[in-house]
């Protein structure tokens, strides 16, 4: 079902043309009156299809292929992952609600997913038996490792660590920006295993004439184009070597799932995710800054100075995204809950990038008192950071509760919406919405 389109995933076919999207699901034109394929006379189509009725079809997001249906299986890995909003399903691209981040370590299948391309053959098979790493260009010596070989040569070590979108954040622009419209989701903090990028750069050592890596990978373009790759970014050297840069191998303690990159990935922590190059296969250190898919142009990219909303900003002025800037989320409660009593009881987490979270303050009051709330340290450096705050209310009624980090450096997160052309680096305040019964 899913393979009738090449080129774009039914969900953005749904989105622009729901029409279109019914013939090719359905293989003829659509109802007139019918938006979408989950009511009236789709719906029924549906439900002939599966052989029954949907009974929560209300929730059923727009443009999903039942999983009973998806011969897709990138669609069929998605399955495992529970509770996420699905974007788009070609690439796959899932945020995670941010009630169900509330772990301070995120599970595997709560993890949000950005996918460019398509998962590699590799990653469904699970085996990396026929699997090599390359290190070469700017380096004294070009090595290659299997698996087993990368895991043996280096200490190991575990460390939790953020891994955010650029873009997370994107769907609240206005003017929109073009790209997955994350909401608040596509942010995750596992506990991953690896040896340290420095490691593996010093082994094979670093030229003088080093300044920034690439990252190659085995997934496929889109395209089908074979010799297209979907991504290939890097960092500079000194990102490389920060002792967190790391080359894992597992995720919470199993080798990395499918879709995030088994069997190795780069994690470089606190900076865009595109920065996390999954099903790795070659790092090249370069003398110049990378040039591969995505690191050129406007990708992953903001203009160096502000700009207000909707500006037409010149292509020089745009710079690469390095450290993603201070964030919170507010995961317990829900948002839209209805509660009794004048209490309650709040949990989150915040995280600033390169740096450390100092303080997290919690407004009831639309911003006119804040109250601090109680911040742990990170277990490590360029993991987030868990807080807990306790609200009283006057009265009943309706509030919002307002969550707003602050960095060791004095960054906070602003109301507004910091826009810029690509939709990146959204660091507003995570408001959620209470009522108060009685
Ligand atoms: N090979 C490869 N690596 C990739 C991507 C990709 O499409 N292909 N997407 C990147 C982007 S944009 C992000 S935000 C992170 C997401 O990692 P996750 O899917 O494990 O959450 O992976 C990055 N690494
Ligand atoms: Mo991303």
């Amino acid at each position: 079902m899913a393979k009738g389109n090449k080129d774009r995933g039914l969900c953005e076919v749904y989105q622009d043309d729901p029409d279109r999207a019914d013939k090719l699901v359905f293989g003829r034109e659509a109802h007139k009156d019918r938006r979408g394929f989950l009511r009236g006379a789709g719906l029924a189509t549906m439900g002939a299809m599966l052989g029954a009725t949907i009974p929560f079809h209300r929730n059923f997001p727009a443009g999903l292929i039942p999983s009973a249906l998806a011969d897709d299986s990138e669609v069929a890995l998605f399955k495992v992952k529970d509770g996420l909003t699905l974007l788009n399903d070609r690439p796959i691209n899932a945020e995670t609600p941010p009630h169900l981040l509330d772990d301070s370590v995120t599970p595997n299948d709560r993890h949000f997913v950005r996918n460019n391309g398509v998962v590699p053959d590799i990653a469904y098979r699970m085996d990396a038996s026929d699997w090599k790493l390359t290190v070469d260009g700017e380096v004294d010596t070009p090595l290659e490792f299997s698996l087993d070989e990368l895991k043996n040569k280096f200490e190991n070590v575990t460390l939790k660590l953020q891994v955010e979108c650029g873009g997370n954040g994107r769907a609240a622009f206005n003017p929109p920006a073009k790209g997955n419209q994350w909401t608040l989701g596509a942010i995750g903090n596992a506990e991953w295993t690896g040896v340290r990028y420095a490691d593996v750069l010093k082994a094979a050592g670093v030229k003088e004439s080093a300044i920034y890596t690439a990252h190659y990978s085995l997934d496929g373009h889109l395209s089908g184009k074979p010799d297209k790759l979907p991504i290939s970014r890097g960092v500079p050297l000194a990102k490389a070597m920060e002792p967190h840069s790391i080359i894992a191998f597992a995720m919470n303690g199993e080798p990395i799932p499918p879709l995030h990159g088994f069997p190795v990935r780069t994690i470089c922590p606190g900076w865009p995710g595109s920065t996390s190059q999954k099903w790795l296969q070659r790092i090249e250190l370069r003398n110049v800054v990378h040039d591969g898919p995505k690191m050129t142009g406007t990708s992953y990219r903001a203009p160096y100075y502000p700009v207000a909303p909707g500006t037409k900003v010149d292509k020089a002025d745009f710079k690469i995204i390095e450290s993603m800037p201070v964030k919170s989320l507010i995961t317990t409660p829900q948002t839209n809950q209805a509660i009794t009593g004048r209490s309650l009881a709040l949990r989150g987490h915040a995280w600033a990038g390169d740096n450390s979270v100092s303080r997290v303050d919690i407004s009831h009051d639309f911003g006119a008192t804040w109250t601090r709330a109680d911040l742990s340290a990170p277990p490590n450096p360029f993991s987030w950071q868990d807080w807990t705050a306790e609200i009283s209310f006057p009265e009943k009624g309706y509030y919002e509760i307002w969550a707003r980090a602050t960095d060791d450096k004095g960054n906070s997160q602003p109301f507004a919406i910091n826009w810029n052309p690509k939709g990146y680096l959204n660091n507003s305040m995570h408001r959620i919405a209470v009522t108060v019964r009685a």
